[in-house]
């Protein structure tokens, strides 16, 4: 077929591949969740529902996207790392960012009625996304060290504000004013002295946020080997992780 005069508006599309050979990573965000959140009346400071949901909705993503070699989730937001050696889709921006993107909101939609039972969706939520890459191994490490570093600090922070609100009594300024300037030890005080309550003992799920692994598995019913995704709310900061689950890093052919 002729091509159109219209064909020339084609070449305004600009060329966006990622660089060859660097981590390519995928961060999604829910878009003002602090109003999705109170709206659906998640629990305070921990929603084991909303976690849960947000890891369905990655698994969904890595069973679909097969160089998503590993995932990290806290809060209302989820990275996928893909590999340095990935092809996919001639490694475009767009495509990966959007397909991942999409595949986890319509899964988080999809999935909604399996958590919140009762709760009924109120408004289509949406997320926002980036790529971002990562020469080096280190670096890498580093980034996913940073978000569970973040998980961390505002866990602590939250347990210890709602504990201050909900079962002190405080107003949520007056809660705000009591933790200002107050370090981490001061935190973990003010829940063991006076909410009788040991941050250590808090569910590693809200403490640790949520790794998501590709392993191999003996299927018990056929004897086959499949594939399966499996959450761990472990600490990625520590070697030890990384010597564990070293098929993360190595490169796969
Ligand atoms: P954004 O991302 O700039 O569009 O705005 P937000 O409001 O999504 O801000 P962000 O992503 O920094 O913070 C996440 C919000 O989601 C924060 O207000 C707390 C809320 N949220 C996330 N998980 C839970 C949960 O399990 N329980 C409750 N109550 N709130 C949660
Ligand atoms: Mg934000
Ligand atoms: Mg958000
Ligand atoms: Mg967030
Ligand atoms: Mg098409």
């Amino acid at each position: 077929m002729a091509k159109s005069r219209f064909e020339y508006v084609r070449d305004f599309e600009l060329d966006d591949r990622l660089l060859p050979n660097s981590w390519i990573v995928v961060r999604i965000d829910g878009k003002n969740f602090h109003k999705f959140s109170t709206k659906h009346n998640f629990q305070k400071p921990n929603d084991l529902r909303a976690l849960e949901l947000m890891n369905k909705a990655a698994s969904t993503v890595m069973l679909e996207f097969k160089d998503i070699s590993i995932s990290y989730g806290q809060s209302d937001e989820y990275s996928f790392v893909l590999r340095k050696d990935t092809s996919l889709y001639n490694r475009r921006n767009s495509k990966i960012m959007t397909y991942i993107n999409s595949l986890f909101t319509s899964s988080y939609v999809f999935f909604w009625k399996e958590f919140f039972e009762d709760v009924k969706l109120s408004y289509p939520p949406s997320f926002d996304s980036r790529i971002v890459l990562y020469p080096t191994d280190q670096n890498l490490r580093d980034y996913l060290s940073w978000r569970q570093a973040d998980c961390h600090i505002n866990n602590l922070y939250n347990t210890t504000f709602w504990a201050l609100v909900i079962r002190g009594g405080l107003t949520t300024a007056e809660a705000e004013k009591r933790l200002c300037g107050t370090f981490s030890a001061d935190k973990h005080e003010i829940l063991f002295s006076e909410f009788n309550t040991n941050y250590n003992n808090e569910p590693d799920i809200y403490k640790k946020g949520t790794v998501l692994l590709r392993k191999r598995i003996k299927d018990p019913k056929h004897g086959k080997r499949r594939q399966v995704v499996l959450p761990l709310h472990e600490d990625l900061i520590q070697d030890s992780f990384w010597e564990k689950n070293h098929e993360i890093l190595s490169i796969q052919t």
